[in-house]
Parts: C-alpha cells; sequence; structure tokens
C-alpha cells in the first residue's frame, strides 16, 4: 500500500477535468479497475454485500466492509472511496469509522443521509427513508472534525431525489451539507432519464463539486456531464460486478451442457493471467533476491 491516497485524489480532483472510478467488491476486483486505467476505486455497499450474496440493508457490519476496503488497498496504487452507507449508526458510529477507514488508508468517505438500517437505493420499494438533515449536518460536522489527514475528503450524499422528496428538497439538503462543511456532495437518482439530475446540476450553484452514479441513466455519457460542468467525480458502481455474473452463469450453463470443460477456453483468461494478477511475478523476483 501507499500512503497520500487522500492528496493523490484530491490533486486528481483539482488538476483533472471529471475523475472516474468503478465499484468493486474485492481486491482482484480492485486490481482489475486500477488496471484498466481508472482513477479510482468505489469499494462499493451493494458490490461487497452481493459478494456475501446478502442483502444491501447493513447486514454485513462495518468491519466487514472495512476489511475488504482494506485488502483492496493494499494492493493497488490508485486511492479508494469507500461507501460508508449512513455511517453504520448514529454519529458515534460514524466517528469510529472516520477513525478506521482513515488509518486503513482509505482517501475519502461516502456518507448517505438515510435512517440506518439502509436499504439499497435502486431497489424497487426499498425503505427510503431520509435522516432528519440536522442529524445529517451533525455527521458531516464530526467527520470532518474527526479527520486527521488534511486532504482525506468527505462527500455527503443526498438521497433526497431517490426517495421522491422531490429537487427542492434535494437542493436544500445539498446546500446544508455543502454548509456543515462537505468536500462534494453525491446527488443520487434511480429515474431512468437524466433529466432529473442535469435540472438538479443546473440548479447547484455552490462551489461544492457534484459526485454521479449514473446507474440508471447511462446515457449520460462523461462527455455531456463534462459539458454540464459542477461534476467532479463519476462513479460506475456496480457494472463489473453485473458483468461476472453474467459471464459466470453463461459459463456454468455450458459446462453443464457439455458435460465437460472441453469448450470454454476461449471463455475464461489463462492461469498465468490469475498469476499476474496475483503479483506472482514480483514473488519470484523477491526470492530471487532474497530467498
Ligand atoms: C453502491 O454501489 O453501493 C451504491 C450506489 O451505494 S447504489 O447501489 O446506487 O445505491
Ligand atoms: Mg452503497
Amino acid at each position: 500500500m501507499i500512503w497520500g491516497k487522500a492528496k493523490i485524489l484530491r490533486n486528481k480532483v483539482k488538476t483533472k477535468g471529471l475523475v472516474v472510478g468503478v465499484g468493486a467488491r474485492d481486491a482482484l476486483d480492485a486490481k482489475l479497475i486500477e488496471r484498466a486505467g481508472f482513477d479510482f476505486v468505489w469499494s462499493s455497499s451493494l458490490c461487497i454485500s452481493a459478494s456475501y450474496a446478502v442483502p444491501d440493508a447493513n447486514l454485513i457490519s462495518m468491519n466487514q466492509y472495512l476489511e475488504v476496503a482494506r485488502s483492496m488497498n493494499e494492493v493497488i496504487n490508485i486511492p479508494i472511496v469507500a461507501d460508508c452507507d449512513t455511517g453504520y449508526g448514529n454519529v458515534n458510529n460514524l466517528i469510529y469509522a472516520v477513525k478506521l477507514f482513515e488509518e486503513a488508508g482509505i482517501a475519502a468517505i461516502s456518507i448517505e443521509d438515510k435512517k440506518f438500517p439502509k436499504d439499497n437505493s435502486l431497489l424497487d420499494g426499498g425503505r427510503q427513508q431520509l435522516a432528519p438533515m440536522e442529524e445529517f449536518e451533525g455527521k458531516i460536522k464530526a467527520a470532518k472534525d474527526t479527520q486527521k489527514i488534511e486532504e482525506f475528503m468527505v462527500i455527503a450524499r443526498v438521497e433526497a431525489l431517490i426517495a421522491g422528496w422531490g429537487q427542492e428538497e434535494a437542493y436544500r439538503r445539498a446546500s446544508r451539507y455543502a454548509e456543515a462543511g462537505a468536500d462534494m456532495i453525491l446527488i443520487h437518482s434511480k429515474s431512468v432519464s437524466s433529466e432529473e439530475i442535469v435540472k438538479f446540476i443546473r440548479m447547484w450553484d455552490r462551489p461544492t463539486p457534484l459526485v454521479l452514479v449514473p446507474t440508471t441513466y447511462p446515457k449520460l455519457s462523461e462527455e455531456k456531464v463534462m459539458e454540464l460542468g459542477k461534476v467532479k467525480l463519476v462513479i460506475y458502481a456496480n457494472q463489473i460486478l453485473r458483468a461476472a455474473i453474467k459471464a459466470e452463469e453463461s459459463l456454468l450453463g455450458e459446462i453443464k451442457k457439455a458435460k465437460g470443460i472441453h469448450t470454454i477456453a476461449e471463455s475464461i483468461v489463462p492461469v498465468t493471467e490469475v498469476f499476474d494478477l496475483q503479483g506472482v511475478p514480483q514473488m519470484k523476483e523477491n526470492e530471487k533476491k532474497y530467498l
């Protein structure tokens, strides 16, 4: 792991037009994201809980999320933005989380203004209960007061559009969170059209940069986001998880159909690629030098 990842992320935000990250469920995903040239890894609560095959509803604990994020961070040089849900409880839980995630070398955390335990934002009929705004302002202040590394960032995620509370409420909350010290505002939408999010971006008149997760409105390309301005981070939160599920299902079906593994060579990578991703070449170098 290299230190100073928070600084690396801050510098990217300052110098790059748009900083792009991808959601990961484990260290191998994180490695692939880095290898593909993305700016950062989003340690996604949806992807990590899916890797345990349990709902994204605070069923697994803060420590489980932390250990996954730590394992990712140990094998990549790009920064991690950790999806910390609502902060795992009230402000006391969040203060503890900030301490641990920062100590693990995580560059930034995102916390959302919903009640604990939360439900995934994209879930049809999910419990999208917003926390009182004042309570969430307290969480942002506490997180900012707790961090020790100056460049560490706290992203405040506004769920008002997800909960159906409308644009005005979203704007009101985003403004208050920016005033409370949030480094960025993640404005989340599950609308299948980008109209809702574009409307918010046009309305946004504060210097605090915005973060988008365009899962349900994929037509809003990076080029269009850049044209709109104000947005600094874009997160492709769950696409590699969904690609992996599709590839694995198709492969399993083929093995079952062919009653053997003689037809699948083209669908899988050679084991040498697995060894590369595990850092075996480096290990062998070390053995030559030191063993
Ligand atoms: C995640 O990737 O866990 C997110 C984004 O928080 S969403 O699934 O849209 O809530
Ligand atoms: Mg999440």
